[in-house]
């Protein structure tokens, strides 16, 4: 192996997780690199069913040392309750390690975020309300707090005030909150310093000498391609760098050491929050697809918007990422339908894109260029094999195949482990 990338191909919710957890068995390290517990993983093993937030999938798997990278934003609230649900569960968490520069999220953020989103009405991004954009706004202006930063009282008292005194003068001033105090949030920190030194760790040292020795470590991708602050359909999308170049800042192991990225796809296309989404389906179709699917956000329950396979932004996800293969998931969810469409191009301004546009304004008002394929009826949910699929779902496959832009290695047939067929 040794280091592979698993990133979402789309806006997220592909079944990063599943995947994952699929080969857990053959790694040494899962590690996190972006996002916070904005992410939601839903895995099931044996019929029991974990949703994962922050908490790197690795964490199921006896054999993985689960690591949180610098690149991640920690609410340690959160950290310590997900970790205490699954150890009242019989899941064995004591393998964790939390990198000394990942950034914290201190109560601050959540309060913000969700301020923010209230004032901006209409324009609102749909954030998950977890305060993540305030955190890394926050790391980027050089005002954060870092994991290292709670060990020292006096120097986490000194960065919590810097951080609060524009950020009181906007609750107050602007959104007419009140003002937050520096003891309280001090306080609130250092509940959790105790239970949390003992796992932290220069992580990109301890990445290093597991390469050195040979280790398989998998990068685990939270959020997906188009939520990213780069390469997504800015300004909706997740504030950090889901795509593959955010798996070497966020986890200190370098490009040059990540042998494959592996990108997760979904069979059709599903968006939650706002901002724009050419084949997202409006109507009938588009409930079918979210009950069919089950597409309600893992984190906050919202619906997630449906729509079909859009392989224009596969082919982006594909250029972007570096993509040497995708994982198909959700295959088993287009069961029933009389004919399947596929987005193969754009249709904006009346000229033919089968790029992504460069603008977003031009994205805004693309229309899809489909191409209809015939569906199946068989349950597919027991396939294993290319063989055990019928022929319409396999020529599906292989469209999708050819206009994405890399090889289909694997395939989800439901949500169980061992619901995948190996392609190659
Ligand atoms: P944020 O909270 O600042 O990251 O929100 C910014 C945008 O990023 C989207 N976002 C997500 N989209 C899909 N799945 C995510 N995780 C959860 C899940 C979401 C949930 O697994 O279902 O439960 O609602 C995720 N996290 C962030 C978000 O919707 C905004 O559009
Ligand atoms: P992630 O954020 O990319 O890890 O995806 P989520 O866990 O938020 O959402 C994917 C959902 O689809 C989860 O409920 C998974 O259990 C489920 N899932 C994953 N792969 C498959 C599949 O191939 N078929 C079906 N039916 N469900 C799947
Ligand atoms: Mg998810």
């Amino acid at each position: 192996m040794p280091a592979i990338v698993v990133v979402g191909a789309q806006w997220g919710d592909e079944g990063k997780g599943k995947a994952t957890d699929t080969i857990a068995g053959s790694l040494d390290y899962v590690v996190r690199y972006n996002g916070g517990n904005n992410a939601g993983h839903t895995i099931v093993v044996a019929g029991e069913k974990y949703a994962l937030h922050l908490l790197p999938t690795g964490i199921l798997t006896p054999t993985v040392v689960p690591v949180i990278g610098n690149g991640v934003v920690i609410d340690l609230g959160v950290m310590f309750e997900e970790i205490d649900l699954l150890e009242a569960r019989g899941v064995d968490t004591s393998r964790l390690v939390v990198s000394a520069g990942a950034h914290v999220i201190a109560p601050y953020h959540r309060t913000v975020d969700k301020v923010t989103e209230r004032f901006l009405g209409k324009r609102r991004i749909g954030t998950t309300g977890r305060g993540i954009g305030p955190a890394y706004a926050d790391k980027m202006s050089r005002v954060g707090v870092r994991i290292q930063d709670l060990f020292d009282e006096k120097i986490l008292r000194q960065k919590v005030e810097g951080a609060l005194e524009q950020k009181n003068n906007l609750l107050v001033k602007v959104y007419n909150r009140r003002a937050i105090s520096v003891d309280e949030v001090v306080e609130e920190l250092l509940v959790h310093v105790d239970r949390l030194r003992p796992l932290v760790k220069d992580t990109s040292l301890l990445l290093s000498h597991a390469l050195d020795e040979g280790k398989n470590v998998l990068l685990e991708g939270g959020q997906a391609t188009l939520l990213d602050v780069d390469h997504g359909t800015y300004p909706f999308v997740t504030s950090s760098n889901p795509t593959s170049g955010g798996a070497s800042t966020g986890s200190g192991i370098p490009p040059t050491r990540i042998d494959s990225v592996v990108a997760v796809v979904k069979a059709y296309t599903t968006r939650v929050g706002e901002g724009p989404f050419p084949t997202e389906l409006l109507d009938a179709d588009g409930e079918r697809l979210r009950r069919d699917g089950g597409e309600f956000g893992t984190t906050t329950g919202r619906p997630r918007r449906c729509g079909w396979y859009d392989a224009v932004v596969a082919r982006y996800a594909a250029r972007i990422n570096g993509v040497t293969d995708f994982v198909l998931t959700k295959l088993d969810v287009l069961t029933g339908w009389e004919q399947i469409p596929v987005c193969v191009a754009y249709e904006i301004d009346g000229v033919r894109h089968d790029e992504m546009p460069m603008t977003q304004t031009d994205f805004h008002h693309a229309v899809p260029v489909y191409e209809w394929f015939p569906g199946w009826t068989e349950d597919i949910s027991a396939a294993r094999t290319l063989a055990d699929l019928p022929a319409n779902a396999r020529a599906y496959v292989e469209a999708l195949e050819g206009m994405s832009g890399a090889q289909i290695s694997a395939i989800g047939v439901g949500p169980g482990r061992d619901q995948t067929i190996e392609v190659r």
